[in-house]
Formats: C-alpha cells, structure tokens, sequence
C-alpha cells in the first residue's frame, strides 16, 4: 500500500513545474492591465450578437457570453493565442494596435454559417 502513496507524491511533485510553465504561457497571450473592454454574445443561430463590434485600442478586456446552450469559442484572426471558450462565460485579455480584425468561431461549420463579425479598434 505504501508504494502507490510514494508515486502519487512524486508525480505531484514533478507536477508542479509544469503547472507553472502552462501558467506563464497563458499570461504571455494576454496583458494587464485592461485599458478597454469588449464584450461579445454567442447566440444558438451560429451568429455572434452583433455583426460589428467596436474597441478603444491597448490591452482589451474580452468578455464572451454565451446567450444560448451551445458550445461556442472566440478567436481573432492573426492573434495567435487568444480564444475564449462557452460554456457560460469566460474573459481574457489581448493587446490590440488600432486596425480592423475578424472575430469567429472554429468550431466545424460555425463560421461557415455565420458565426464571424467585424471588430474596429481605435
Ligand atoms: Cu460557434
């Protein structure tokens, strides 16, 4: 019975550095603080509750509201690293220079049939 109890300790021990390294690579997709905030619905008809969305320029604050039941997630196009995931509700951060981006979902299908809206920064 002993051995399994040393293992477990081990792993969770070992397990430590990872958990920190996975905590920095989140941080490094994101900024602090939020010089703006944006805010952003998923609606059950594959569209986000707006067709354009507009942003002051800087660290954004994103939040992403599910209106509806399915599963749904933000991304920007040419921003590697930052998407959002509902469920419910979930925020993040991301440092954007004034210009026009795209926001969509890649789950199958979801910006094929309509799920994609404009975002102006400035
Ligand atoms: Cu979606």
């Amino acid at each position: 019975m002993r051995r399994p109890l040393v293992t477990l300790a081990a792993a969770v021990t070992l397990g430590l550095p990872l958990a920190a390294c996975g905590g920095s690579d989140d941080g490094a997709s994101g900024c602090s603080p939020a010089d703006a905030e944006l805010a952003v619905g998923a609606e059950d008809s594959l569209k986000f509750d707006e067709e354009r969305y507009e942003a002051e320029a800087g660290c954004i604050e994103v939040t992403y509201t599910n209106n509806g039941s399915q599963a749904h997630n933000l991304l920007i196009e040419g921003k590697s690293g930052f998407k959002l995931n509902v469920g419910d509700v979930d925020t993040g951060t991301v440092e954007l220079p004034a210009g026009n981006y795209e926001l969509y979902c890649d789950l199958a299908g979801h910006e094929a049939a309509g799920m994609v809206a404009d975002l102006e920064v400035s």
